[in-house]
């Protein structure tokens, strides 16, 4: 008989999605169904506010993306009231951002997504010697001997005769779909340590520039933080070599563990090719060389693909609002003019209406609304954004930087391009995208140091500071590529005071319920299809869900 399962909550940090799952009589997913179960309402809360504000509220929707509602929001706001800010804070906002992408991933790949391919206990069997000539054979990190893993592993054994396994507590270890030798779980282990300890050294550039993190500070017309090399409390010669010692050392991690260990530890599952969904891939682009609204100059382009085809990318203008919209057919909301009305989000409406079951049940009523997640959709498709979305186009576009690390990463897994439409290809894209923003980091690094030099040290445009320069009612739109995807602020400006604003964030485009037409989401679709082993232990669910790097507290914010 077909059963249903429910793996709530899903997400390793960021807590509140359920996937309740309809498996057939030989337990693959025939539906899938993604459901937010919880609302903060930012959205309203931010009426009637002052809009240069705004950044310091909506940065609050999430501490693990935590510097990219600010700076979609001070975008937004700079682009209604019409300032252009300094090419000093350009630089910074670029270069935070590159920060914020490449911590974001490999904190994503060791802590949130390697314990649904690594199964930390049977490290406890490893033979140090081994794991050590592994090591040495596919990098040249220096943490390698049989001494140190024979450590480790002591400290590993110690966890679990103790019976605390602390952060390792709750796999499904033993599960048969993990399929590293022990030696390899081992060395994995070993990196999701030494990558807990890294993480927090590469976002220090946060605090140098903003103050602090998770939450720096951003500022409408440019960045909070001053410029004088001869200061000792501002961006000064003794800050800008700590930043770039950092940014050596994040390319060095990045290039002797992250990448090596990801072909790795790909390489045993390459058999593995579920969850690639639903072929369609949006990415507004970031990293702009000189103005946002010069698309051209984006590092990551702008496009959008339609069912796998990567001969043609489509244009995107998230303004036009036949392309970008919102609908709550299947959401806890109601809208004045229907529910399955698509709105445009200077049109957007947010009015909470929970028609759910009361707890405690056992299963959603999916027929109905099941979410506390809004229906983003392009041009009425749905779209996954991301990692993987932003590679394939860039890769389409032929970037050189892309299609050379794209082809190694294929070439050691001896796999075609193809590959790349599944969950271990999110996997890979994450992977690809973080050695180039570490790249991004040491560009922007050098492109401050050489403006500096040139006696620039302006990083902030105080000419529509006062409101009375402020036209009586704008409109304006800003975006970024978050982490995991697409990200805009749409604000509606009147009489000095925000009338309106909507976010529409990437955990909303991937794991949106299904539309008026019956369309399913990113999430719903990669799951179909996929057969799970032991339906006591969802370990399939986990994997293709967390390749998307699930973040419920910005998807329904
Ligand atoms: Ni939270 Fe996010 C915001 C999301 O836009 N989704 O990547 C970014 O969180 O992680």
């Amino acid at each position: 008989m077909a059963k249903k399962i429910v793996v709530d909550p899903i997400p390793r940090i960021e807590g509140h999605l359920r996937i309740e799952a309809k498996l057939n009589e030989s337990n693959v997913i025939e539906e899938a169904y993604s459901s937010g179960t919880m609302w903060r309402g930012i959205e309203v809360i931010l009426k009637g506010r002052d809009p240069r504000d705004a950044w310091a509220f909506t940065e609050r929707i999430c501490g693990v993306c935590t510097t990219v509602h600010a700076l979609a929001s001070v975008r937004c706001v700079e682009d209604a009231l019409g300032i252009d800010i300094p090419a000093n804070a350009r630089i910074i906002r670029n270069l935070m951002n590159a920060t914020q992408v490449t911590q974001d991933h490999l904190v994503h790949f060791y802590h949130l997504h390697a314990l649904d391919w690594v199964d930390v206990v049977s490290a406890l069997k490893a033979d140090p010697k081994q794991a050590s000539v592994i090591a040495q054979s596919i990098s040249a990190w220096p943490k390698s001997s049989p001494g140190y893993f024979k450590d480790l592993q002591q400290r590993l054994i110690g966890f679990v005769d103790s019976g605390q396994l602390g952060i390792f507590a709750n796999g499904y270890w033993g599960h048969p779909g993990y399929k590293l030798p022990p030696e390899v779980n081992l060395i994995a282990v070993a990196h999701y340590l030494e990558a807990l300890d890294f993480q927090k050294e590469i976002i220090k550039i946060h605090t140098i520039f903003g103050g602090k993190n998770p939450h720096p500070n951003y500022l409408v017309g440019g960045m909070a933080c001053a410029i004088d090399p001869n200061s000792d409390t501002a961006i000064n010669i003794e800050r800008l070599s700590m930043i770039k010692k950092i940014i050596d050392d994040t390319q060095t991690f990045i290039d002797q563990v992250y990448i090596p260990d990801l072909i790795a530890i790909a390489g045993y599952y390459k058999g593995w090719l579920h969850g690639g969904g639903l072929g369609n891939y949006l990415s507004y682009g970031d990293f702009p060389e000189t103005t946002l609204a010069d698309f051209k100059t984006l590092l990551w382009p702008r496009g959008a693909i339609l069912g796998k085809d990567l001969t043609t990318i489509h244009d995107v203008d998230p303004r036009d609002a036949a392309q970008v919209t919102e609908e709550v057919s299947h959401s806890w909301y109601t809208y004045k003019g229907g529910d399955g009305k698509g709105l445009h989000p200077w049109k957007g409406e947010t009015t909470p209406n929970y028609t759910g079951p009361k707890p405690p049940f056992q299963y959603l009523d999916t027929d109905k609304k099941y979410s506390w997640l809004k229906t983003p959709r392009w041009k009425n498709n749905p779209m996954e954004v991301g990692p993987l979305a932003r590679v394939l186009i860039a890769y389409a576009k032929g970037d050189p930087m892309i299609k050379d690390t794209v082809g190694l990463v294929l070439s050691k897994l001896e796999v075609g391009p193809e590959a790349l439409f599944s969950t271990l290809g999110r996997t890979a894209a994450r992977g690809i995208e973080c050695k180039q923003t570490a790249g991004f980091m040491r560009h922007y690094y050098d492109q401050l140091v050489a403006n500096i030099k040139t006696g620039d040290y302006r990083t902030f445009n105080s000419e529509r500071w006062d409101p009375d320069s402020w036209p009586k009612e704008c409109k304006g739109f800003g975006y970024t590529e978050a982490p995991r995807g697409s990200l805009g602020h749409w604000i509606h400006i009147e009489d000095e005071k925000i009338k309106e604003y909507q976010i529409v964030v990437p955990s909303t485009w991937n794991a949106s319920p299904r539309d008026v037409n019956g369309n399913i989401g990113a999430y719903e679709s990669a799951l179909k299809g996929t057969p799970v082993a032991n339906p006591d232990q969802p370990l399939e669910i986990l994997r293709t869900v967390h390749s998307f790097d699930p973040c419920l507290a910005c998807a329904s914010h």
